[in-house]
């Protein structure tokens, strides 16, 4: 039986975790999470292939399963298709691992990884991943507020923004040592979209540690954005002033802004940002504005034109 199967739809829902926690850490972590992960850990359940499904689109979001988590994904370090990183990516050694913290902050410093968990509260939370090629999943993560990162480091007044980089190591990410993007890989925040409640520093899902494919041992979850917006396999960490340039609005700004929040009114200039396929899924699915965060982080861009700031 595929994990999460029997929590019901209303459970699952990111909202009702969000307003909702201890009842879902009840339900979700000591039940599901607990009893049903050896199962699907070891590879017991089917990826959800429901063809011609007309019930798809009022379908709760059920955890797409641990194998398509796993299998199919974007992590250009280890190459281009979607099977590559699941394929390449065990030269990458998540431990030890340190975080370099630094510019506009008290207390800079290169902080071991154990150093930055010690103290924090580990939560698990299913938050809907589109991608901007306009898939999607529902991932189970395991992770903590990225807020209270940002507590204990204390900004400065000056720090508007953060910004984050992958890991650098052509040795260990082999893809590096083709140009496909500007390396490393560089993501950046708004300071108040990094406290922002709903943003995840991850470290596992299906409660387990994070495969090296999926970002380990730490990777960013922003629900509402694009996917490249959760940058994998963090190193550094910068409080800054000025808006960070990304690697993806530095190899093709035309195409992918700062902001990237997910939006189905502004089209990517090559494609649709209408609907989505949900991985496990053929037909299509209505993308949400925000990706169905709305009511938690529409009021962070109030006032602002997002066609402009896209
Ligand atoms: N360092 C790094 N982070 C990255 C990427 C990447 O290529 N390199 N791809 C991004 C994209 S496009 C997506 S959709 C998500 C995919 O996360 P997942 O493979 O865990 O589902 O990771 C994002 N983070
Ligand atoms: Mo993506």
């Amino acid at each position: 039986m595929p994990p999460y199967d029997d929590i019901p739809a209303a459970e699952i829902t990111p909202e009702s975790l969000y307003l909702d926690r201890r009842r879902f850490l009840r339900l979700g972590a000591a039940g599901a999470l607990g009893a049903l992960l050896p199962a699907a850990a070891a590879g017991c359940e089917q990826p959800r292939r429901n063809a011609a499904d007309p019930d798809a689109q009022e379908r709760p979001d059920r955890p797409t399963s641990y194998e398509d988590i796993t299998s199919y994904n974007n992590f250009y370090e280890f190459g281009l298709d979607k099977g590559d990183p699941a394929r390449n990516a065990r030269t990458l050694r998540p431990r030890p691992w340190s975080v370099a913290i630094e510019g506009l902050v008290a207390k800079p410093g290169v902080y071991g990884l154990e150093d930055i968990l010690r103290g924090v509260t580990m939560e698990d939370r299913i938050y809907r991943l589109r991608c901007v090629e306009a898939w999607s999943m529902v991932i189970p993560w395991r992770g903590f507020p990225l807020a209270d990162l940002v507590r204990r480091v204390e900004p400065l007044p000056g720090a508007k923004f953060v910004e984050f980089q992958t890991l650098y190591d052509p040795e260990q990410m082999p893809g590096q040592r083709s140009r496909t993007l500007d390396w490393p890989y560089v993501e950046g925040l708004r300071l108040d979209e990094a406290r922002h409640p709903l943003t995840l520093l991850a470290t596992g899902l299906y409660g387990r540690d994070l495969p090296n494919q999926n970002g380990a041992p730490l990777r960013l979850v922003v629900p509402w954005k694009y996917g490249f917006k959760s940058i994998k396999s963090i190193v550094r960490i910068r409080f800054v002033e000025r808006q960070p340039v990304s690697s993806w609005e530095r190899a093709n700004p035309g195409e992918y802004g700062f902001y990237s929040n997910v939006n189905p009114d502004v089209d990517h200039p090559r494609w649709s940002q209408k609907n989505e396929r949900r991985i496990g899924e053929l037909r299509r699915r209505d993308t949400l504005m925000f990706n169905g965060y709305g009511d938690q982080v529409a009021q962070l861009y109030r006032g602002m034109d997002l066609r402009r700031y896209f």
